[in-house]
């Protein structure tokens, strides 16, 4: 590839601690709104852990990550994300003092990931709102839990400020649209949510996000604090102008995340939608001022891009992202969309619109691997599929780098096969390590290392040149 990768570009590889350390119940940790949604973000939440949460122990890797990481170190990392479970360092969300042993755990994570010069990427919330708050207070719709989010980074920040540069404030931050459960710890269910309470909520998180950047840079001034937003470029179906103005604004629903964060500021486009809806953002006068504290880089996720159409109600929309299916695109396993193209648009667009730098901080196939034996005897995964897919986005990547576009790094999705978040299965697999252990709870939990392993490893050592 004639791309130069900037020097210092951080390749690596992303896990969230819901999904992957297991160790439920262990070191004082409590429960979190994941431990009560047994088929994943998709299914029906329980009133407390059932049987089957705590069959799910992620891949171990509370016990295991010494040897995971260094794999992830034979690989080349220069960077590894990973989450912090807040129900680890508060268990309930509301106490004041936090877990020692919950804050410990993390202390020896980010020294074994540093042994290896592997920057850690922590995302401060993944996911996983303590119960509690989720229970007692409505999750985000709730004021106070900018104060709880504070106290809780506020703790972190001052605790690994020597150990962690790079820091995410809340995971897939735009996903508290579809998943005001999972993402914003919402326990009114989605179908009696008003738009009111959803607004709100994703108003008290900017304010949050907005403080944790003011304070960690009060406390470690070189720490860079980003934005993480689920990216999902939408085109419109046809060159009918309704068409391209559904497409517009079915993007605005998702750039409202990055543009507050970006700038400080509400857009007038959602001004606008607030006006339309009767909906009135009950602010405090600080509130103005917090969102000026505006993020050092944007992070995304980047799965698939989607279409849109003038919702005539003839088109069948796609079930997990809205939006109707591209008639040019072929779907994963999983239904879907494929286009390394779309992250080259995506790049571009967020650069153009904020020139600051970006992370890739998710792409990644998840598709049903089989386990063989190759010829030199040992156990392995022959993943050409995911080898392509990761490489065709990577040079689109360097596609938007030869364009100007500003990447300061990419970590694909589930480096270590994790169970995965719609799901809750195993057999969704995104990783270069293959972990045995099976949706039916079965397996040894042994890691073997796939083709694409040895594929990513080339990557890193040639900084892209093998792309
Ligand atoms: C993102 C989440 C991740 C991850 C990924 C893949 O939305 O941030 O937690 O799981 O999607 O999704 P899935 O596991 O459902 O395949």
């Amino acid at each position: 590839m004639s791309v130069i990768f900037p020097e210092g570009f951080l390749w690596g590889g992303a896990v969230a601690a819901n999904q992957c350390e297991g160790a439920y119940q262990e070191d004082g940790k409590g429960w979190s709104t994941q431990d009560v949604a047994p088929q994943g973000i998709r299914g029906p939440i329980t009133e407390v852990p059932t049987e089957e949460n705590l069959k799910l122990i992620g891949i171990d890797f509370y016990h295991r990550y010494k040897e995971d990481i260094k794999l992830f170190a034979e690989m080349g990392f220069k960077v590894f994300r990973t989450s912090i479970a807040w129900s680890r360092i508060f268990p309930n969300g509301d106490e004041l003092e936090p877990n020692e042993k919950g804050l410990q755990f993390y202390d020896d994570l980010f020294d074994e990931c540093r042994k290896y010069g592997i920057e850690p990427l922590v995302t401060i919330s993944h996911y996983e709102t303590p119960l509690h708050l989720s229970k007692r207070y409505n999750g985000w719709v709730n004021r106070k839990l900018i104060g709880f989010y504070e106290r809780y980074t506020r703790t972190i920040f001052t605790r690994y400020k020597d150990k962690v540069k790079y820091w995410l404030t809340f995971n897939e931050i735009n996903s508290i649209l579809e998943e005001p459960f999972m993402s914003g710890g919402i326990y009114t269910p989605k179908r009696e949510l008003s738009k009111q309470d959803l607004y709100q909520a994703i108003h008290h998180e900017f304010v949050a996000s907005a403080l944790a950047v003011k304070i960690g840079h009060e406390i470690h001034p070189q720490a860079q604090i980003g934005c993480m937003v689920l990216s999902m470029p939408t085109y419109p179906l046809t060159p009918n102008p309704e068409d391209v103005i559904a497409a517009m604004e079915a993007e605005h629903k998702n750039y409202f995340f990055a543009d507050v964060h970006a700038r400080g500021y509400y857009p007038g486009y959602m001004k606008r939608f607030f006006r339309e809806h009767d909906i009135k953002i009950q602010t405090e006068p600080e509130d103005a001022e917090i969102l000026k504290h505006t993020v050092d880089f944007i992070s995304f996720s980047y799965y698939v891009s989607i279409c849109e159409t003038l919702n005539d109600g003839s088109r069948k929309p796609t079930d997990l992202f809205g939006g109707v299916p591209n008639p040019y695109l072929e779907t994963s396993d999983w239904g879907w969309q494929i286009d390394p193209q779309g992250l080259r648009y995506v790049l571009n667009m967020f650069y153009d619109r904020y020139q600051k730098p970006l992370f890739v901080v998710e792409n990644g196939l998840g598709a049903k691997d089989e386990l063989i034996r190759s010829d030199d005897g040992e156990l392995t995964v022959h993943d050409d599929y995911r080898i392509k897919y990761l490489n065709d986005h990577l040079v689109q990547v360097g596609e938007a780098i030869k364009d100007g576009v500003e990447v300061m790094g990419y970590t694909s999705w589930g480096c270590i096969d994790l169970v995965s978040a719609s799901s809750a299965q195993m057999s969704k697999r995104y990783g270069f390590i293959y972990v045995d252990r099976n949706d039916d709870h079965s397996g040894t939990l042994e890691r073997y290392r796939k083709k694409s392993f040895y594929w990513y490893k080339d990557v890193i050592t040639t900084n892209g040149q093998s792309l």
